[in-house]
């Protein structure tokens, strides 16, 4: 079995995936150098950096603050994950930072998609569709991790395999996830990658870390599928690589309107 044939059966399974080992200690510690000369306000004040309210720039975020963030955006060990869950055609629809101090609470557990979504009542659309063997379906977000998160700490909790379940999340999981032996808080050191599917049950766990938690979020989408009418835009100081320019094109049909961005890689 190849890596990337295992790394696919358990992002199937489990709704995520972590990657361990993406970066290197110097890479992480020149992302934190880089977040440093920012002068954010304390994880008190503002659990969310990097982007508007909300997680939709209408600029590029943190991705302004340096080459080292827009390498990230198609890192080669995350392009192949990405392109099993959303196929050629993807666009990046949003982005943010999570940083946390010691005592910050909870916050709800939530799924985008799927049984217990806010949109489950909509009329099915055409991304519903899910044939046999392959997955065409919501937002994928990658996780890098700039400090360790895990179940000693906090960081991104989930119910594993919940992305598949057929009924909504019971009220008391809900109230007290805590107490919840279903729900986790995977373990994903820092220079390590967690991807989940929007449509895995997830939120964020109290922090008990004595560190702070950094996390640098970015959300991919099919590229006919959009989720706020803001979007995200490169930064004007950072020369993006052709593919990497691909990733902020107007959500639009893939192929006919949108280039894949494997063309290169394939040819
Ligand atoms: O990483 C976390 O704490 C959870 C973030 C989250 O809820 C999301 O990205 O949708
Ligand atoms: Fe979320």
């Amino acid at each position: 079995m190849s890596d990337l044939e295992m790394q696919q059966y358990l992002f199937d399974l489990q709704g995520y995936l972590v990657i361990e080992n993406v970066l290197s200690s110097e890479e992480v510690s020149t992302l934190n150098q880089l977040i440093d000369k920012q002068s954010l306000p304390a994880p008190k004040e503002a659990i969310r950096f990097g982007s508007a309210a909300g997680g939709a720039p209408e600029g590029p975020g943190f991705l302004g603050w340096g080459q080292p963030f827009c390498d990230l955006l198609d890192h080669p060990q995350i392009m192949p994950i990405l392109r099993f869950r959303l196929g050629d055609c993807f666009r990046l629809d949003r982005l943010y930072g999570i940083q946390m101090q010691e005592g910050m609470p909870m916050g709800r557990l939530h799924a985008d998609y799927g049984a217990s979504a806010p949109n489950i009542s909509c009329q099915p659309g055409e991304y519903y569709h899910f044939p046999d063997n392959a997955i065409h379906h919501g937002f994928t977000v990658v996780v890098w991790n700039l400090s360790d998160t895990g179940s000693d700490h906090g960081g991104l909790c989930c119910i594993p395999g919940s992305h598949k379940s057929n009924f909504k999340l019971p009220q008391n999981v809900f109230h007290t996830p805590d107490r919840a032996s279903c729900v986790v808080i995977p373990e994903v050191p820092a220079g390590s990658v967690i991807m989940f599917t929007e449509s895995l049950t997830h939120g964020t766990a109290a922090w008990k870390g004595k560190h702070h938690r950094r996390s640098l979020l970015y959300k991919y989408c099919q590229s006919q599928v959009v989720w706020s009418p803001k979007r995200v835009r490169p930064p004007s100081d950072v020369e993006l690589t052709l593919r990497q320019k691909i990733l902020f094109s107007e959500p639009a049909d893939p192929y006919r309107f949108f280039p894949s961005l494997f063309d290169l890689e394939d040819a």
